[in-house]
C-alpha cells in the first residue's frame, strides 16, 4: 500500500475508532447528567418534605390538633406543598402512638418476669398499656392517642421519576421519600390508669 493509502486507511480507523467511542460514552454521558438531575430533584424533595413535616409537628402539638378535621388540613398543607414542586406527588399519612418515648424502640408492654425467661407466661402480671385487656410484645397502636402519649406521625410522598433513567440501573419510574416526627400530646386531659392482666 502506498504512502498515501495508508494515511487515508488510518483516518477512516480512527473514524471508526471515534464512532465506537462515542456510541460508549455518550449513554453513560446522559446517565451522569440525568442521574445528578435526579438526585438534585430528590434532594430538594426531601428538603421541602421536611420544612413541611416540621411545620405540620408544630400545629399537631395545639389542642386543635385533636379533632381529625384539623389534622387532616394539617395533612393537606403537607400535600399541597409538595405539590408545588411536582403536581403529580401523591402522599399518604400515618399516625401511631404509644404510651412512652421508650417504648418507641422497645414497643413491648411491660411485665413482672418472675422465673426471669424474658416472657410473659405463667400467669404473670403484665401492664396492659394500650388497654385491649391482653399482654402485647407491641403496644403501638394507630390513631391520635391520648394525655402523654408519644405520637409518631409519618408521611410517604411518592412522584414519577423525571428522568427517564434506565430499568437495568433498577431505579423503578417512581421515587419514593418518607419522613417522620415523634411529638408528645400535651396533657390537656386526666392521663387515664393503666391497668393489669394476667398473662
Ligand atoms: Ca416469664
Ligand atoms: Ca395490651
Amino acid at each position: 500500500m502506498s504512502g498515501r493509502g495508508s494515511s487515508i486507511a488510518r483516518v477512516k480507523d480512527n473514524k471508526g475508532i471515534t464512532a465506537v467511542e462515542t456510541a460508549f460514552v455518550l449513554p453513560l454521558l446522559l446517565v451522569i447528567v440525568l442521574g445528578g438531575l435526579e438526585l438534585g430533584m430528590q434532594s430538594y424533595m426531601r428538603a421541602l418534605m421536611d420544612t413541611a413535616m416540621e411545620k405540620a409537628a408544630r400545629d399537631l402539638t395545639l389542642p386543635s390538633a385533636a379533632d381529625p378535621a384539623i389534622r387532616d388540613q394539617i395533612n393537606e398543607k403537607v400535600t399541597q406543598l409538595m405539590k408545588t414542586t411536582i403536581p403529580q406527588a401523591t402522599t399518604s399519612f400515618s399516625l401511631t402512638y404509644v404510651d412512652r418515648f421508650s417504648r418507641v424502640t422497645n414497643p413491648s408492654e411491660d411485665f413482672i418476669d418472675t422465673n426471669g425467661n424474658r416472657i410473659c407466661d405463667n400467669g404473670e402480671t403484665f401492664m396492659d398499656v394500650n388497654g385491649n385487656g391482653y399482654f402485647d410484645t407491641d403496644a403501638t397502636a394507630s390513631g391520635w392517642g391520648k394525655a402523654e402519649d408519644v405520637i409518631r406521625y409519618s408521611v410517604t410522598v411518592s412522584y414519577p421519576r423525571l428522568a427517564p433513567l434506565p430499568d437495568a440501573l433498577g431505579l423503578g419510574d417512581t421515587v419514593t421519600l418518607t419522613s417522620q416526627k415523634f411529638l408528645r400530646i400535651e396533657p390537656f386531659s386526666a392521663r387515664p390508669p393503666v391497668g393489669t392482666g394476667s398473662c
